[in-house]
């Protein structure tokens, strides 16, 4: 980068350079984001007319391009560049064009600075830095290949296993020792008593089990295997006992990485699996749609479903059936006593459709009965955290008679309490952001000060970096989730250097290209949302029901609006009545296009109708602008807004509904981490427009299988959506071909098949990893502890004190 801001200044472009920054001056702003500097620029190429080439490709244009901040601080500026993904260089500009690279610390003191809080006379602020512990670890040099960690743990592993054969093969040798089902001993027994004998006994087993018939059950030869050493768990078969046994003479041979990958899936080792989502509002009816809660708790329930399906087949497959083998997921959240006419308030659920995953409900102790007894918001939830991890210990081990072999965090809050359990209980952590606040809030962590009373950023972003460092592995639903795109920072990304001043400043908070980190999306659950075309599997009294409830139905205590002419093509749009969900601004693109009104009805499913029946202050505001938003473009007639809590089956027949209409779908998000929504109606057949902020952009390939927004740009968002709808009115066959096309992507990309397959590959393999250098991590989980011990705890601390005030 130093040298494209050199040859910048060598170059004719150096004055260009000096009115631009001038430009930048005259701004009232001191702080410009990428935003701010593309519209500086752009304002500044169109007033000297500047020549197309040079806006988008002169020198100046590039250094823009990789521009993410700008300070200004007195006559300098500071450009914070990101040259690549997940990399930043700081530079200080002088006024007479002088550049120096700026280091970290410096970059932080000025931010500072530019807040007021620099202090320097009063010492040093604390600094935060976990590159040392990760300097043991291996790690991924490319770019491209974060988020694809277990490939590189795969390929690491393996070259240890060639290298280092003789340390390597007894760490498995161990490993292999350690699996147990209820006391009763899997894979090896102490028959065999060193590495040496276990290669020996394989290719003996191995000799074995191929004399049998393919088909014929392990039970028949249990007592054989058991005579060599080996105990449940190769295999249901002699065919699937001969496999596993041969990967594993492979691997003991020449070990490479799909085998050492092959082998390690085929261990036996998970069997009890947590799903920790604390906050609240956890259930199975009656809950979505409230504020906090929505696509976590549909994320969490299906997979905990979709876990069990695959923990059941793996058991069976390693046959594991003749020791009543029962895998058991429990989903852990909080009892809420209050609970509002939900089943919150009941200690065990069973998960519908399930053997044994279960709801299980630990309240949070009664410090202060006005809030634990009711539900308490996301941002409010810090004190209650520690005493809860502990509590729910007791009540895990004694559901699971024992610990579990996974623990799986969601959010900041059931990430750190997934800490909490996993380093009381030694279990395997892995976290599940779904979202992370500190980039969808802006400067949330400059004036994270102005902004405690209301939102505790300093217990949540604590509680990130203490989480997000101790977790064994990392899922993302998507590779931008880790480190962004070329032009956007990633929300992970967004931790790694960041002040929190007066509190601290952190120079590396996290490791971005750590092999921790694994992109693993979600699915859908098809037993809902379906293909609209599959008329076999819908009911179609339900279908006409939604379909009056969408279009003429007269219910103001739930629906408003009557639309003038119900036929019309509808926009549909779902979501909890969030500012970022952004159902205001959808509601202002369609007000403010008349032709898209010609084409098309609005329809939006949010929650509420009134603000009396929230409790929440941005969904009121929401509320009140929402209605606001009708009336100054007379709406009337145009527009449902339906106010419902739907059940799971008439959510998955809504979008059918619309699809049977040849509706689109529009997903208008400020910022969308994933949007689980966008595969409910693509797996429908509907077409869908979704913002290219977030998520999205990978889910949907544009105008292949859907579109994308910017929903901060209305008109341009209207065009896109006349221009489909006229393409479909002209040739009612691109209808068609996007629907059918953004079903088959949800299929081949986005099922929970997929996922859960992939996250109990996972598991394993950071167990065996984690087997192997748990000594390592030992320094990096004490520096942790101090951390929630120093930071978090006394300040979790002092947010009780001021509850007990409410
Ligand atoms: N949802 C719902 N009713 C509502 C709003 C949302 O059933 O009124 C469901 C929706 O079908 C989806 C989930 O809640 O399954 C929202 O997930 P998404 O990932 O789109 O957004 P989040 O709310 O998690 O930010
Ligand atoms: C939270 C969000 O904001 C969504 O973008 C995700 O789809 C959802 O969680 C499930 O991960």
């Amino acid at each position: 980068m130093s040298e494209l801001i050199q040859t910048l200044l060598e170059s004719e472009e150096k004055s260009d350079l000096r009115s631009f920054i001038s430009e930048l001056r005259h701004q009232e702003k001191k702080y410009f984001l990428r935003n701010d500097i593309i519209n500086v620029y752009s304002e500044y190429c169109s007033k000297y007319q500047k020549s197309e080439e040079f806006c988008s490709s002169s020198h100046l244009a590039q250094l823009i391009y990789y521009t993410q901040e700008i300070i200004q601080e007195d006559s300098n500026l500071c450009f914070i560049i990101r040259p690549k993904i997940a990399s930043q260089e700081v530079y200080r500009l002088t006024e007479d064009l002088k550049v120096e690279q700026m280091t970290v610390q410096e970059l932080l003191d000025m931010r500072d600075r530019i807040v007021n809080r620099f202090h320097p006379n009063e010492g040093d602020l604390l600094e935060l830095d976990f590159g040392p512990f990760y300097d043991y670890s291996p790690t991924i040099r490319d770019p491209k290949n974060i988020g694809k960690g277990v490939n590189f743990l795969n390929r690491y592993l393996s070259s240890k296993l060639l290298q280092d054969s003789q340390q390597w093969l007894e760490n498995l040798f161990n490993f292999l020792r350690l699996h147990q089902y209820n006391g009763v001993q899997l894979l090896i027994s102490d028959r065999i008593k060193s590495q040496q004998q276990l290669s020996q006994q394989v290719k003996k087993a191995l000799a074995f089990v191929s004399s049998r018939p393919s088909n014929e059950p392990y039970e028949e030869f249990r007592f054989n295997l058991q005579a060599m050493g080996f105990e449940p768990g190769w295999g249901n078969t002699a065919q699937r006992t001969q496999e596993t046994l041969n990967i594993l003479d492979e691997l003991i041979d020449s070990p490479d990485p799909q085998t050492l990958e092959a082998f390690i899936s085929r261990i036996p080792m998970i069997f009890k699996i947590v799903l920790v989502s604390p906050h609240g509002w956890f259930g199975q009816e009656g809950v979505l749609g409230r504020p906090d809660t929505g696509g976590q708790v549909v994320y969490v329930l299906d997979q905990a479903k979709s876990l069990e399906t695959q923990l059941q087949e793996d058991a069976r497959l390693a046959g594991l059936e003749g020791l009543n083998v029962q895998p058991k997921v429990i989903i852990l959240t909080r009892l809420i006593p209050n609970s509002d006419g939900t089943l919150c308030n009941q200690r065990l659920e069973k998960v519908h459709g399930t053997e044994n995953a279960w709801i299980l409900r630990v309240p949070l102790r009664d410090f202060n009965p006005n809030m634990t007894q009711n539900w308490i918001s996301r941002f409010e939830f810090w004190p209650y955290l520690e005493t809860y991890a502990i509590d729910a210990e007791k009540e895990l081990r004694a559901e699971f008679h024992g610990r579990p072999d996974l623990i799986v965090g969601n959010y900041s809050d059931g990430n750190l309490v997934a800490f909490l359990l996993a380093r009381r209980m030694k279990v395997t952590q892995c976290n599940i952001a779904h979202a992370l606040e500190k980039s969808k809030y802006l400067f949330s962590n400059l004036y994270w000060n102005d902004l405690e009373d209301k939102y505790h950023f300093s217990l949540q972003f604590t509680a990130d970096l203490i989480a997000m460092n101790a977790a064994n592995f990392v899922i993302s639903s998507t590779y931008q989730e880790i480190v962004g795109t070329p032009d956007s920072v990633g929300q992970y990304e967004s931790y790694k250097c960041f002040t929190m001043p007066d509190l601290y400043h952190v120079v590396n908070g996290i490791e971005l290209f750590s092999p921790k980190f694994n992109v693993v999306p979600p699915g859908v659950n098809e037993n809902y949302y379906f293909p609209y075309t599959r008329t076999q599997d819908r009911v179609e009294s339900d279908r006409q029901r939604i379909k009056e409830m969408l279009f003429t139905l007269d219910d103001p205590s739930q629906i408003f609006g009557k639309l003038d002419d119900p036929n019309k093509r509808p926009l549909f749009s779902m979501a909890r009545l969030d500012r970022i969900k952004n159902l205001t601004g959808l509601a202002e693109c369609f007000g403010k296009s008349p032709e898209l009104q010609e084409h098309c009805n609005l329809i939006l499913v949010a929650g509420k109708l009134r603000v009396e029946e929230s409790s929440d202050n941005e969904e009121k505001e929401e509320i009140v602008k929402l209605y606001h938003i009708i009336d100054q473009y007379n709406l009337h007639g145009k527009i449902r807004w339906l106010g419902v809590r739907l059940s799971k089956t008439d959510s998955g027949e809504i979008y059918r509904v619309i699809a049977d209409q040849q509706g689109i779908f529009v997903q208008p998000a400020l910022f969308e981490a994933f949007g689980l929504t966008i595969l409910e109606s693509m797996i429908s057949g509907v077409p869908t427009f979704a913002t290219q902020f977030g998520g999205p952009l990978e889910i949907i390939q544009d105008k292949v299988n859907g579109f994308y927004i910017n929903p901060t740009n209305l008109e341009e968002t209207a065009d896109k959506i006349i221009e489909f709808v006229t393409k479909c009115e002209h040739n009612p066959d691109y209808w068609q071909t996007i629907s059918q096309k953004s079903i088959e992507r949800v299929y081949s990309t986005y099922t929970w098949k997929i996922h859960t397959t992939k996250l109990l590959t996972l598991a394993r393999i950071y167990g065996f990893w984690n087997f192997s250098s748990q000594e390592k991590r030992e320094d990096l989980l004490r520096y942790i502890e101090a951390l929630f011990y120093l930071i978090y705890k006394p300040r979790a601390q002092h947010l009780l004190e001021q509850h007990q005030y409410r």
